[in-house]
């Protein structure tokens, strides 16, 4: 059982330290350093890609949002070929001309991220269709915010997938934010959840900080899509501990509402339940620096390689 919660909390410290890289080569020098443009971290939202990815099959089809670097790092994507993505770099996973909010790489079963709030949830159901006639038994899982809950292409997706049964998971990662909005001043019902029995489909309210619930409950929903039972709509209860973007001030946030978020943050949570199953701290310390390290070398290997070549900015576009 530790194995395992070792395993999470590795996956978990690897998008973190993934992430924190990222704030700090954006903003070490914020006109013209590596790394240039909006980015948009998942710091504190690590237990919901980490619980979901780890019951996904390779064939299953992901889709996430601009905030998604930790979706692509839990599906398998390396990260130094993100790295030199955000970088702009030939060797980035996209070849350098996609950037931070449009990561794509069908071969990790992470079918992109998308900048237009709620545009995934449509796509995911296309790929869950397909999926129906090409035999693969393939799931999509649709990744957006709570404020996505509110794009009418999200509504018109969820309703679209009932009425097929659809094999498609929807997973709203409920951080309370719609960037700097509070979800509570744009609906009058706060549980998210509760649309679910609008579409007749399944609809649960996780504890998106906590690895095992959210595993527990993608397991059970990719379960009922795959035996045809349609979809499911997971409203996982998250915090996110950075800005909306990076330079964001936050000066909507409540005092003290940073250092309450943080004492129930994803990885303080796990390493608190492994110090009292008696992992020595020395262990779960070399977690940490295993995965600074590794994230350390895979952003400098990255930062080695030669820019993007302007010719080939036009490479897979179509209209
Ligand atoms: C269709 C559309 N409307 C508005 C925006 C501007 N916008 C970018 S992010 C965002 C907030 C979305 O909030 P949420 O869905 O909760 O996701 P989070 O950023 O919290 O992960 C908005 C409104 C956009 N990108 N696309
Ligand atoms: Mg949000």
């Amino acid at each position: 059982m530790s194995e395992r919660r070792l395993a999470d909390l590795l996956a978990m410290w690897r998008i973190r330290a993934f992430e924190e890289k990222v704030r700090d080569l954006r903003t070490e020098n914020p006109v013209g350093g590596p790394i240039v443009g909006s980015v948009h971290l998942c710091v504190g939202q690590e237990a919901v890609p980490v619980g979901a990815c780890d019951v996904l099959e390779p064939h299953d089809a992901l889709f996430a949002t601009y905030r998604g670097h930790g979706w692509a790092l839990a599906r398998g994507v390396p990260a130094r070929a993100l790295f030199a993505e955000l970088a702009g770099r030939a060797t980035g996973v996209n070849g350098g001309r996609g950037g931070s909010a449009y990561f794509t790489a069908a071969e990790y079963g992470f079918h992109g991220e998308n900048s237009i709030v709620g545009a995934g949830a449509p796509i995911a159901c296309g790929a869950a269709l397909a999926g129906r006639h090409d035999g693969s038994n393939r799931v999509a899982v649709s990744v957006f915010g709570d404020g996505a809950m509110n794009q009418g292409a999200v509504h018109e997706a969820m309703n679209f997938a009932a009425a097929l049964s659809l094999p498609v998971v929807f997973v709203c990662e409920n951080n309370r934010y719609s960037e700097l909005t509070p979800i509570a001043d744009m609906v009058r019902n706060p549980r998210l959840a509760d649309r679910a029995a609008a579409y007749g489909i399944p609809g649960h309210r996780v504890d998106g900080n906590d690895v095992e619930a959210v595993r527990f409950h993608v397991r059970d929903a990719l379960e009922v899509a795959r035996e045809g039972g349609g979809p499911t709509l997971l409203e996982c209860m998250t915090e996110r501990l950075a800005g909306h973007y990076i330079g964001d001030a936050q000066t909507y946030r409540q005092p003290g509402e940073l250092e309450r978020i943080g004492r129930r943050e994803p990885i303080a949570r796990l390493r608190e339940g492994l110090l009292a199953d008696g992992v020595p701290a020395a262990e779960l310390d070399a977690v940490e620096r295993g995965a600074r390290a590794e994230m350390a070398s895979a952003a400098e290997r990255a930062l080695a390689a030669p820019l993007a070549d302007p010719a080939t900015a036009r490479e897979h576009l179509y209209a």
